[in-house]
């Protein structure tokens, strides 16, 4: 089972992945933790995307397509795309490599969003650099620009599952579960 994660940043795609990682053994391929690791390293990579990252604009569809063909060339057994298809070439591209069968949209006002996201902080109490709030509102900007066309690319297949991200996080792992009768 293939499992595509939607929703504006902050919706909780990252949260509701790792209880599917804990809970079912999913694997979990996030591109931004991925984007995050690289930058971290300092690698190629990492340099070349920092900006891009830091002023919350999207990394291109090349780089993005290749990250995910190269994480995804034993297929898709019990995997969690979150954070990727980000635009409608991006899920073109995800057709070839695999079948998607089940697109889980979480939903989530901009307001609920921005303020989850001005409260992110890691383990270690550290802020993330794109969680300014500028940067924050440029992201959610262009979550309704370019992802949310996405989405209607695939409602027309009747794959998407929409799920309230308005909640206590096992409020919303519940409807998770649920819609995908796990
Ligand atoms: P992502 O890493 O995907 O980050 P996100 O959208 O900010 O977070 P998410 O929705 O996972 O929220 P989370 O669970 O953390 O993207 C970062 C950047 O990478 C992008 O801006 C872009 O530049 C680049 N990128 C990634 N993929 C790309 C692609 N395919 N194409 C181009 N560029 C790409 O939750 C947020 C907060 O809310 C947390 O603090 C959490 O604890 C809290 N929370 C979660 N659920 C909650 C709940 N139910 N109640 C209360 N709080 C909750």
């Amino acid at each position: 089972m293939l499992i595509i994660l939607i929703g504006i940043p902050g919706a909780g795609k990252g949260t509701i992945a790792n209880q599917l990682k804990e809970k079912y053994a999913f694997r979990h391929i996030s591109t931004g933790d991925i984007l995050r690791e690289e930058v971290a390293s300092k690698s190629e990579l990492g340099n070349k995307v920092k900006n891009i990252l830091d002023s919350g604009e999207l990394v291109s569809d090349e780089i993005m397509i290749d990250m995910i063909k190269s994480r995804l060339t034993d297929g898709a057994i019990n995997c969690i795309l979150d954070g990727f298809p980000r635009t409608k070439k991006q899920a073109e591209a995800l057709d070839k490599i695999v079948e998607v069968n089940n697109v889980v949209q979480i939903h989530l006002t901009d307001q609920e969003a921005l303020k989850r996201l001005l409260n992110r902080q890691d383990e270690q109490g550290k802020k993330r650099e794109d969680d300014k709030e500028s940067v924050i509102k440029n992201r959610i900007n262009l979550f309704h620009e370019q992802v949310a066309p996405l989405l209607e690319y695939y409602r027309k297949r009747n794959l998407v599952l929409e799920i309230n991200g308005d909640g206590k996080v096992s409020e919303v792992f519940n409807q998770v579960v649920k819609c995908l009768n796990l």
